[in-house]
């Protein structure tokens, strides 16, 4: 290897030793949060949104968030619910959490929106589970947790590119983890 070979290498592997170790640096001023290190660190023992808050950890869209509410539940005070969204938009709640294999994951939903356009959508690992359109009143859903370890559980409400009905929204509330 000539001379001016051999200096382009090795400046190649000091820029890449420099990139690996600013990564480090730069990871160290974005630590998990209390909240997401508690759900990640501990088995999940469900949310019912009682505190009246955002819980911590949790995740949710940027522009219209979805939001704690104690305008309806499906029991005691508060659920939470997607916010307001225009056509073709959507807005998702997004949780991870430690699972054991063959937990079931139950919640409760409401959907008040234009039906068979405008969906409350429920995911498992970015997997679509299932969804729901149109007028529902407090109903339950429940789905097996196939891999032990960190799932993560997505809600989406999603609209299509014309019209509303109802409330344009959903709820969800009772989220629990049933041990097999
Ligand atoms: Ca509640
Ligand atoms: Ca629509």
């Amino acid at each position: 290897m000539n001379y001016k070979a051999s200096v382009i290498v090795l400046s190649g592997i000091i820029c890449l030793l420099f990139f690996c170790s600013s990564c480090d640096f730069l990871m160290s001023f974005f630590p998990m949060s209390e909240g997401e290190y508690n759900l990640v660190t501990t088995l999940f023992n469900g949310e019912d949104f009682e505190s009246g808050n955002f819980p911590g950890g949790w995740e949710t869209s940027e522009e219209s968030p979805w939001f704690v509410t104690g305008s309806t539940a499906c029991s005691d005070s508060y659920s939470i619910r997607s916010g307001n969204i225009g056509d073709s938009d959507e807005t998702y709640l997004e949780v991870k959490v430690n699972l054991n294999k063959g937990d079931t994951i139950r919640f409760c939903y409401k959907v008040s929106s234009e039906s068979h356009y405008d969906y409350l959508i429920f995911y498992i690992n970015d997997v679509s589970m299932d969804s729901w359109s149109g007028e529902k009143d407090w109903s339950t859903a429940s789905f097996q947790i196939d891999d032990g370890g960190i799932n993560t559980l997505k809600w989406k409400y999603n609209k299509d590119f014309s019209d509303s009905n109802g409330s344009d929204c959903a709820w969800i509330d009772n989220i629990e983890r049933i041990p097999q």
